[in-house]
């Protein structure tokens, strides 16, 4: 099932003009109406995590918490849902009275067209969409959390404390899935990953000016960590296991195991 209708998707034209220097990257309507165009054009292996998502949660989810109603169900968060393309991509997976969703961003645009695609597509199921910053939310118990593209858009020094509350709200034989752009320790091998990047963006059709224009629309906004980094944080915050299970160019998602 397509998130949403094609035809509704703008195609990404936002650093077409030169932009004023200042400019800085927000999540807002005007990146809500190109995002599902944006994010696959810029992100490899985008969809290839998100077609991963639901096959680890048929292995972790396992119906450990209590719904509404009192029946068992797997509760799963969404953080930084965006227009909720993860949240899709598991209730396709599960039977409405199976799943409880919970899909969160901070950005009021997003949440307010992610809750209307998932409402049209699974309008049988638990999803919750609800607007608010990550780092101000007390999670419930869950069986699966998903950070898709989201923890490098905190300031670094708030990162632990969200993993710390996504720690506790876990179960036994839960999973945190954390996808994330990196940077590489080493200065040549960064400086390589950094232009296949961006010759990769070349190929999806981003011009020079497209390219420039959004890493200084994003310096500052969108703040990388070296993969040793995320794996010593997941470390310090408890998880005794955690694996890197994919990688494409400096893009890299990470399994945490409780
Ligand atoms: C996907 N996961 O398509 N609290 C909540 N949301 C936040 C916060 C915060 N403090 N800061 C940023 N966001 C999605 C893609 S996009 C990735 C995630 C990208 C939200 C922000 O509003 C945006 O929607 C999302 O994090 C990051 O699977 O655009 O590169």
């Amino acid at each position: 099932m397509s998130q949403s209708n094609p035809a509704t998707i703008k195609h990404d034209t936002l650093f077409t003009t030169p932009l004023d220097k200042a400019a800085r990257f927000s999540f807002d309507e005007q990146v809500v109406a190109c995002f599902p165009d944006m994010i696959r054009r810029s992100v490899p292996g985008y969809g290839q995590v998100l077609a991963m998502l639901p096959i680890f949660a048929r292995r972790h989810c396992k119906y450990r918490q209590q719904g509404d109603d009192g029946r068992r169900v797997s509760r799963v968060y969404d953080l930084g849902c965006s227009l909720g393309a993860a949240s899709m991509a598991l209730a396709g997976e599960f039977a409405p009275q199976d799943l409880q969703i919970k899909a969160i961003d901070i950005s009021p645009a997003m949440t307010t067209k992610a809750a209307t695609v998932l409402n049209d597509n699974y309008p049988e199921h638990d999803i919750e969409v609800v607007t608010a910053d990550i780092r101000d939310v007390t999670l419930e118990p869950c069986d699966m959390v998903i950070l898709n593209l989201t923890l490098q858009f905190l300031p670094a020094a708030d990162r632990v404390a969200v993993l710390e509350n996504i720690y506790n709200a876990l179960s036994e034989g839960g999973i945190l899935v954390l996808t994330e752009k990196t940077h590489a320790f080493d200065e040549q091998y960064d400086a390589w990953l950094v232009e296949r990047y961006y010759d990769f963006k070349r190929a999806n059709g981003y011009t020079e000016m497209e390219i420039s224009g959004k890493r200084n629309a994003l310096e500052n906004v969108l703040i990388t960590d070296t993969l040793d980094g995320h794996h010593q944080r997941l470390d310090e915050v408890g998880f005794a296991r955690h694996l890197t299970w994919f990688q494409f160019l400096n893009f890299v998602s990470i399994v945490a195991f409780k």
